[in-house]
C-alpha cells in the first residue's frame, strides 16, 4: 500500500521535482540532454504525472491547490528548459560555425583541363576549312571487305598496286583492316546522289615496320566531290585554298604528276618547305618542297563502281595523312608520339 498522501507532502515533492529539474537544466551541456529531461519530467509517463497520480488520495478541497502548484511547476520547468535550450542552442551553433569555418581567401585547387588529341585537333582544323566549301563529314567502318577496300577502287587482287599497302587481315573471310579511308568514299557514293561533297577522316591500318614516320595505325582525311562539270581546275583551286588556310596565305604551292589506280589523271600536291622556305634543307629532303597530299580526277571505272554514271558526272578526290599535317602544324618530330598517350606530350597542346 502506498504511503498516505497529504497536501504538504505532495507540495514538497512537486517543489523538489521543480528545483531538481531547474538545477539539472542549468547544468545541462547539450540540447539532447534537455530533450531527454523534458520527456522524463513532463512526458506522459514522466515524473510530474507520476506525482499527480496520488492526487486522488487527497481530500477534495486540497485537490485544486495541488493542481495549481503542479501547473506552476510545469510552467517553471518548461520555462527553464526553453531558456536552457536557447542558451545551449546558440552555443552549439557558435561551436559549429567555428568548426566549419571556411577561409574564402584560400586559393582554390586548380581543375586540370583536358585538351583534344593533336590528331583530332588537326582533323577538326582540316574539316573546318573544307566545311567552308560545303564538304560534309562522313565516317566508314575500320573493318572493311576486300571488294570495297580494293576492287571497287580499281585495285584487283593481282594488281601490282596492292604491293603499295601491306594489309592487315582479320579473322573473317574477305575482310581486312582498311588501308585507307577510300572505301568510305565508295560507301558515300552508294548512299548519296550527286552533287556530293564528302570528307572522310578516320583511322587506317597497315602492316609496317614502325619508325619515326611509319606506324601500323595512322589517320587519313580523304575528300570527294562529284557533280556535273567538275574539273581538275576545281580541284586545284580548292587545294590551293586549303593550303593557304592551313599554312598561310602566302605559302607557295605546286602540283606534280602522280599515280593512283583510282584517279586519272593523278597529282601530288606540294607546299614550299615550311622549315626552309625553299632553301633545300633536310626536312624537305633538300628539294625545297613538301608533299602534303595526293589527289586526282576519280577514275570513270571507280565512279561506275560507286553507282554513278561517268558519262554524266565527273569527280575529284584527294587524300592526306593527318600525322604529316599535324607534324607540320605543331613541329612534332616523330609520329609514334601520337600513339603513346604520354601526358607530357598530350598536355603540350592546350
Ligand atoms: C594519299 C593519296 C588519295 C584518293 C586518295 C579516292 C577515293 C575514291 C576515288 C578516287 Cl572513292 N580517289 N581517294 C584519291 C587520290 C589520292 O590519297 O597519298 N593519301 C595519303
Amino acid at each position: 500500500m502506498a504511503e498516505p498522501v497529504d497536501l504538504a507532502r505532495m507540495t514538497a515533492e512537486l517543489h523538489a521535482l521543480r528545483d531538481e529539474t531547474l538545477a539539472a537544466a542549468r547544468a545541462a551541456t547539450d540540447t539532447a540532454a534537455l530533450e531527454a529531461m523534458e520527456l522524463e519530467v513532463l512526458g506522459k509517463k514522466g515524473r510530474l504525472t507520476a506525482v499527480l497520480r496520488g492526487i486522488g488520495g487527497l481530500p477534495a478541497e486540497d485537490r485544486p491547490k495541488v493542481g495549481a502548484i503542479a501547473n506552476e511547476v510545469r510552467i517553471a520547468v518548461e520555462g527553464a528548459l526553453a531558456a536552457a535550450a536557447q542558451t545551449l542552442g546558440s552555443k552549439e551553433l557558435d561551436a559549429r560555425l567555428a568548426a566549419e569555418r571556411v577561409d574564402v581567401t584560400t586559393p582554390g585547387r586548380p581543375i586540370r583541363r583536358g585538351s583534344l588529341h593533336p590528331i583530332n585537333e588537326t582533323i577538326g582544323a582540316i574539316a573546318e576549312v573544307f566545311a567552308q566549301f560545303g564538304f560534309v563529314v562522313y565516317e566508314g567502318p575500320e573493318v572493311e571487305d576486300d571488294t570495297t577496300n580494293f576492287r571497287m577502287l580499281n585495285i584487283p587482287p593481282d594488281h601490282p598496286a596492292r604491293d603499295l599497302w601491306d594489309t592487315l587481315y582479320v579473322d573473317l573471310p574477305e575482310h581486312l583492316l582498311r588501308t585507307h579511308t577510300s572505301p568510305g568514299q565508295i560507301r558515300v557514293m552508294h548512299q548519296e546522289r550527286p552533287p556530293i561533297r564528302a570528307l572522310l577522316p578516320g583511322r587506317c591500318f597497315r602492316y609496317e615496320a614502325v619508325d619515326a614516320s611509319h606506324a601500323s595505325e595512322f589517320f587519313q582525311v580523304e575528300g570527294l566531290m562529284v557533280d556535273e562539270g567538275t574539273t581538275m581546275a576545281d580541284l586545284k583551286g580548292l587545294l590551293d585554298q586549303f593550303a593557304h588556310a592551313m599554312f598561310g596565305a602566302d605559302r607557295a604551292t605546286r602540283f606534280r604528276p602522280g599515280y593512283y589506280p583510282f584517279t586519272e589523271p593523278s597529282v601530288a600536291f606540294d607546299i614550299l618547305c615550311v622549315i626552309c622556305d625553299g632553301a633545300k634543307c633536310p626536312a624537305c629532303s633538300r628539294t625545297g618542297w613538301m608533299t602534303i597530299l595526293g589527289a586526282g580526277m576519280v577514275h570513270p571505272v571507280v565512279l561506275g563502281y560507286g553507282g554513278i554514271d561517268p558519262e554524266r558526272y565527273q569527280g575529284f578526290a584527294f587524300g592526306m595523312g593527318v600525322e604529316r599535317i599535324a607534324n607540320l602544324r605543331h613541329a612534332v618530330p616523330d609520329l609514334r608520339l601520337y600513339l603513346e598517350n604520354d601526358q607530357r606530350f598530350l598536355g603540350a597542346f592546350r
